[in-house]
């Protein structure tokens, strides 16, 4: 079985391509999905992408990514400046996890330039639009690859 990679996406991330295209981009959150499953096709790694506006199911979808997914991108969206219960969830399952925001955080307002999610993340990658999910992408495919040649050695 191929391996995969969980993107989950935080609140409002659902309006993407709707409002504030100079801050986030046109593209829909679909339009997003459809290129990262596309590259994901070109790693041989199947994606599994979801948008959740509440907190818990956030969570609760990290839980069940134990066992079941090599890697986690996560966009947490606002949570990414209120929610240690993400951390606590990323830290708890202990998989290779890189944080993407579409803007530069650390650009925009104080409240935003400072993230709970960063202290579980490998890296995280902000201010390059859509284009951060790939890159995001590409980290991961290459951190399982040399996963799984370690485990091979
Ligand atoms: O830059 C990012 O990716 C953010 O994670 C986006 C979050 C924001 O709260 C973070 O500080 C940075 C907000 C996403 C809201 O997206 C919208 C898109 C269109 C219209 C309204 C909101």
């Amino acid at each position: 079985m191929r391996d995969s990679i969980l993107i989950l996406n935080g609140p409002n991330l659902n309006l993407l391509g709707t409002r504030q295209p100079e801050v986030y981009g046109r593209e829909t959150l679909n339009d997003i999905e459809a290129h990262c499953t596309q590259v994901g096709d070109g790693f041989g790694i199947g994606i599994d992408f979801r948008q959740s506006n509440h907190e818990g199911e956030l969570v609760d979808w990290i839980h069940e990514a134990r066992g079941k997914h090599a890697a986690i991108i996560i966009n947490p969206g606002a949570y990414s400046h209120t929610s240690v219960a993400i951390l606590d969830a990323l830290l708890s399952v202990d998989l290779p996890t890189v944080e993407v925001h579409l803007s530069n955080i650390h650009k925009r307002e104080e409240f935003r330039q400072h993230s709970y999610v960063s202290r579980a993340a490998q890296g995280v990658i902000c201010g390059f639009g859509s284009l951060g999910y790939i890159l995001a992408l590409q980290a991961q495919a290459a951190e399982i690859k040399s996963k799984k040649q370690q485990a091979m050695a």
